[in-house]
Order: structure tokens, then sequence, then C-alpha cells
């Protein structure tokens, strides 16, 4: 089913045009009411009168990150303060926080693509849904909640944590869906497993599973384990939140995005130019409705790709593929590039080992030395040490044969990796420490 109809399905001509009509006013308030954007468009000797067409939008400047937070925490704000009604911001591990703003009719939009998304999903108006994306300033949480409930669905705002008593409700309250990270997923999953609940005989059907990256392969595993249909859902906090884009449960194959609000690119992220659909580069994300914090072509850093063609749920929005890393998160091994998803489509793949992993790298004098530390599951590590150590080489054998890169593999007792309640922790970065 198909929540608006008329709009998920426009024609894409008639898509284009609404994208223009809207790019053309978004590029008149950004001009009158943020003196960041009023100063970028004069530097080019632009303005917004010389958005003629979409591909126009190559003249307008980029936005990122870091105008954000030269600008903290509401100097990119394109309304005052009286019409704010939320704030959310991320969590700045690395840097200054960036901070968001919406008005009441941001917050009306956004929960209307939530519940489009939980409808692209499979869910309806019918099912109870159990929140675990964190409630608070991170965007997960509330932006599921509104969504569940513009949806009509019955929502049990649980956020994230409190691992044995989420794996309590699930059996007690049997919602159909279940939305938090694909990593908490099958923490949650390992929990209720000890406490004696069957999990695959659970009456939830649907995960909506997002903001971190994630696998194939991972999603294949979190199927078997939970019997239900996962569903990737991508969304980051400076564009809006969750419900920037999400998989059909039809097709599951590449994420809609909702192209009505969201004008989005994949350019060269060397040379900052556009590239065709079905070449791989990085996001770029116009917001074309938003009211509190309007970004033009804002670099997301996330790699993808985008394909226009007809989906057979009968949308015809762009569908991006998943998202398989941020180009910051990309680690650059002895002149080798790797994505920690790389590896993680290799450890799943391999019999006894779990989908628990991290990645350490040190640098050994000008040499940088990746470890994959990875859990074994319960009948590997009750095995005989001459077959740990066959499958350490096994792995890195595999990593080395597909990746062309060599590194160290350590084998973690079960529950040796620290479990997180939201986005996992990937990649320990130890180089910069000493
Ligand atoms: O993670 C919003 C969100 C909440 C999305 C719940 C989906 C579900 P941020 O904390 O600002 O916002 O982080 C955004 O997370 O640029 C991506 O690098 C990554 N990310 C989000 N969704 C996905 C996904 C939320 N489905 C950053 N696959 C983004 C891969 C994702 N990466």
């Amino acid at each position: 089913m198909i929540l608006d109809q008329d709009l998920e399905t426009l024609p894409r001509e008639e898509l284009r045009e609404l994208q223009l009509t809207r790019l053309k006013s978004l590029c008149e308030r950004v001009y009158h009411n943020v003196p960041f954007y009023k100063k970028r468009f004069e530097e080019r000797n632009i303005t917004p009168a010389d958005i003629k067409s979409l591909e126009d939008i190559r003249h307008l400047p980029f936005t990122e990150k870091q105008d954000l937070r030269n600008h903290y925490p509401f100097g990119m704000f394109a309304v005052s303060r009286d019409n704010i009604v939320r704030i959310h911001s991320s969590s700045g591990t690395t840097g200054k926080a960036t901070v968001v703003g919406y008005t009441k009719r941001d917050i009306k939009n956004w929960a209307r693509l939530m519940a489009r998304s939980f409808m692209a999903a499979g869910a309806t108006p019918q099912d109870m849904i159990h929140n675990a994306y964190g409630y608070g300033l991170f965007t997960g949480g509330l932006g599921a909640h509104y969504g569940a409930e513009e949806l009509g669905g019955a929502v049990v705002p649980i956020s994230g944590g409190g691992t044995r008593r989420q794996a309590m409700l699930l059996r007690d309250f049997q919602p159909d869906v279940i939305c938090c990270t694909p990593s908490y997923s099958l923490f949650l999953a390992e929990t209720a497993e000890e406490m004696g609940i069957d999990v695959k005989k659970l009456p939830l059907r649907i995960g909506i599973f997002g903001a971190e990256p994630w696998t194939e392969e991972m999603r294949r595993d979190i199927e078997n384990r939970l019997a239900i249909t996962a569903i990737d859902i991508y969304g980051l906090s400076e564009i809006m939140g969750p419900g920037v884009g999400i998989e059909c449960h039809e097709a599951q194959d590449g994420l809609h995005m909702m192209e009505d609000h969201f004008l989005v690119e994949i350019i060269d992220p060397e040379t900052g130019e556009p590239l065709p659909p079905g070449e791989t580069g990085e996001l770029v994300i116009t917001t074309l409705t938003k009211e509190a914090i309007p970004l033009i072509r804002y670099r997301t850093r996330d790699l993808t790709s985008l394909n226009v063609a007809p989906c057979k749920c009968g949308r015809t929005t762009a569908r991006m593929q998943r998202v398989t890393g941020r180009s910051d998160d990309m680690l650059i091994i002895r002149g080798v590039n790797v994505f920690p998803s790389q590896i993680e489509s290799i450890l799943i793949e391999t019999d006894g080992l779990t989908p628990h992993y991290q990645l350490i790298v040190e640098r050994h004098g000008n040499l940088d030395i990746l470890t994959v530390n990875v859990e074994v599951n319960e009948s590997v590590f009750s095995d005989e040490i001459k077959n740990l150590q066959r499958l350490e080489s096994k792995v890195q054998k595999n990593i080395k044969e597909f990746l062309g890169v060599s590194v160290r593999c350590k084998l973690v007792e079960p529950k040796g990796i620290e479990r997180s309640v939201g986005k996992a922790k990937r990649i320990i970065d130890k180089r910069n420490e000493s």
C-alpha cells in the first residue's frame, strides 16, 4: 500500500516540475533569510532568479557539516526563534555538535514522511510498533514515534537500552514492527534467547533498521534469526532525521527517496561534479521544503548510487543503493581502501563467526596495522586451539584475497565485544593516540 499515492507515484516529468518550483522558492528563502547563503550566492555572482532549471543546481554552492559547526548553534536557521518548535542535535563525537531546528510544518512533514516509510515497509495502521531508537537529541526516537502515530499505529516508546525489559515487552505486548539499529536488533535477539524467549515464534513481522551501515549478509542473518522482513531506512539529522529514504517491502531493492521533499544528487567526491544514475559517489541532498534550517546541496559523505528505473511497488521515486559506508569511515591500510562493510560481508559468510566485530587500527612505525576482532559462536569457542587458529588464518586469507590487504584476525569469546544500544562502534582508531 502507498500512503501518498499521488506524490509517491508521480510521473518523473511532473515530479521534476514540482521539484523546480520548490527549488526556486527555496533559493529565494535562503537568499533573503540566511546571511551565510546570501554571501555564498554573491561570491558566485548568482541570484535566485538564475535558477531556471533543475540542472542549474550545479551553479549553487555546497553546504558542509563544517558550515553548520561554524554557525553553531543557530546561525543557519532561516526563521526566527518564535517559529521553532523542536531542536535536535548530532552527538558531535568528532568535533562540535551540529544543531538543527524544526517549525510546526517541518515536524508535520517529517511525521508524514515517516508514516509513508512505515507503509512502504509493509506496516499498517493496525500494527503495534516497538520503537527502540533512542529518544532525545538523536532524531531516531522522536522521528519514528511521530511517524508511527501519523500512520495510526500504536507506538511503544521504549527508547534504547534496558535490553532485558525490551525482550520482555516483545514477548508480552507482541508488537508487529520493531524499529532500532540493525546491530541492536541482534543484541536484543540474543538477550531474548538467553531469557528463554523464542524470538522466531513472536508475531513480530517487520524490522525497520537504520542509522548505521549494514550489509546484505547482515540483513539475511537478522531475517533468519528473528523471522522477520528487515527493511533499510536512511536519514540524517542535518536533513531531517529518519525517513529521507526507505526500502519497499515488495522489492527490498534500493531505498525510495522522498523526492518531493528532497532533491538528491550523486557527485564525484574529489571533483564535486555530478555523476549520472548508476554511478557510485557521494550523496548530496537539497531540502526542498524545510523551513527552519533549509540546506542547499548538503554533502552527506555517504557513498551510494541512484537508480531511476521503475520499481515493482509502483513508486516512481529514485532508489538509492544501500549506503555501505561514509567516506570518513574508509580506512586506508597501506594504500588499500577498506570499508568496514566489506569486512562485515566476509565475516558473516564465515561459519562459526558472529556479526559482532570491531576493527582496530594502529600504527607501528610507518606501518598501519588493522586487527579484526570478531566473536565466535559457542560451539567454535569450545573447539580445540588448533581449530581456532585455523579459523583465524582462514579469515585473514579471505580478507587478503577479496580486499587485497593483510590484516590480523583475533577471535574473541562469545559476548566479548561490547554491545551498543544505538549505533555500533565498529572502528577503533588508535593511530593518533600517542
Ligand atoms: O542516524 C537518523 C536515523 C535514525 C536514520 C534512525 C535511520 C534510522 P544521524 O545520527 O545524523 O541521523 O546520522 C546520520 O548515519 O549520514 C549515515 O552515515 C548513517 N546512516 C543513517 N541511516 C543509514 C543506513 C540518523 N540505513 C548518518 N545505512 C548518515 C547506512 C546510515 N548508514
